[in-house]
């Protein structure tokens, strides 16, 4: 019989990623709601700590599609948070003691549109709201697209960037789906200590500016994660609202990535399906104290051209 190998320091966590399939234009929010609280409902039956749910969870991916009426584009925004329809799901996290991020489009009362996440801890305090840095796609109704991909008509950048939290036993991160192609987003929150970041996406998969693409979605979307874990000594979970969703095929792929970049654990459907794993954070020093010491190999001194502004001639 062999010694049972040491267990290394270990501060775990038992991670799941609620990956949603397609939500039609229909589907009304309380729809939607009962999804998440079935998912919520496994996790919980499952030892789940924190549940996360994708990007704009609670609706379909409405910047598919022009809207001229203000009134059709605001009924996919949410007012409040927790609004009428989700209180039920903040009432049920708080009471199985299982803490969740939820991607959703925010309205503010002062007009301001904004593609949102919130992370609730097992407590049902609220750590953090999170604002989308990164917005792709266009402005402009462009018709000639089999569909359209109007964020930056109908969200606003966020003005707060990337913030690390003490939540969950670590140091948690959150970013929005295009955000996770950008290095700086795991940097800035590498160089805050982040040792779990959330990102939910809606990706479909056909990309209209170059085709070319279209096959390589899925090798993109866990490349750019699994590096920026790596390069930051940081666990990542991908979360997708995937499947064939009004017309549109999204990429799935949802998973979990390790410090070491490594896939732990992924998605196999492209439906409502959760992911769990019970992650180590305390992996994140075995990168972040050796390979990844920022304090002792970094050379801010020799980028000189990152510190340059947008647009700076
Ligand atoms: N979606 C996409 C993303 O960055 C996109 C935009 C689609 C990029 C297809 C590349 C290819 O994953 C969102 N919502 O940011």
């Amino acid at each position: 019989m062999t010694a049972k190998p040491a267990t290394r320091n270990a501060r775990n966590l038992v991670l799941g990623v609620a990956q949603l399939g397609p939500i039609a234009r229909s589907e009304t929010r309380s729809e939607v709601v009962q999804r998440l609280l079935s998912l919520m409902h496994e996790a919980h039956s499952k030892g789940v700590q924190l549940i996360a749910y994708p990007e704009l969870a609670l609706t379909t991916f409405f910047p598919r599609w022009f809207f001229e009426d203000t009134a059709e584009l605001d009924s996919f925004y949410e007012t409040e948070m927790p609004s009428k329809e989700t209180q039920i799901l903040f009432d049920t996290a708080r009471d199985l003691g299982i803490g969740f991020h939820l991607g959703y489009a925010e309205l503010t009362s002062q007009g301001r549109r904004f593609n949102a996440a919130i992370l609730v801890e097992r407590d049902g305090t609220v750590v953090c709201k999170f604002r989308k840095v990164h917005i792709p796609g266009h402005e402009e109704h462009e018709p000639h697209r089999p569909f359209q991909h109007l964020e930056r008509r109908y969200f606003e950048e966020s003005p707060e960037g990337f913030k690390v939290w003490d939540a969950f036993g670590g140091k948690v991160g959150v970013a929005i789906c295009n955000d996770r192609r950008w290095p700086e987003t795991y940097r800035v929150m590498g160089l805050q200590g982040v040792e779990l970041i959330l990102i939910g996406y809606n990706t479909p998969t056909h990309y209209a500016p170059d085709r070319g693409q279209n096959p390589l979605q899925a090798f993109h979307n866990h490349l750019v994660m699994q590096s920026g874990a790596y390069q930051n000594g940081t666990w990542v979970a991908g979360i997708a609202k995937g499947g064939f969703e009004e017309g549109s095929e999204l990429l799935a792929q949802s998973c979990i990535i390790a410090p070491s970049g490594q896939l732990v654990a992924q998605a196999v459907t492209t439906g409502d399906e959760l992911v769990v794993a019970e992650i180590n954070l305390e992996m994140c020093r075995n990168y972040k104290e050796t390979l990844f010491d920022f304090n002792r190999y970094r050379r801010p001194e020799a980028y000189g051209i990152i510190t340059q502004q947008k647009g700076v001639e």
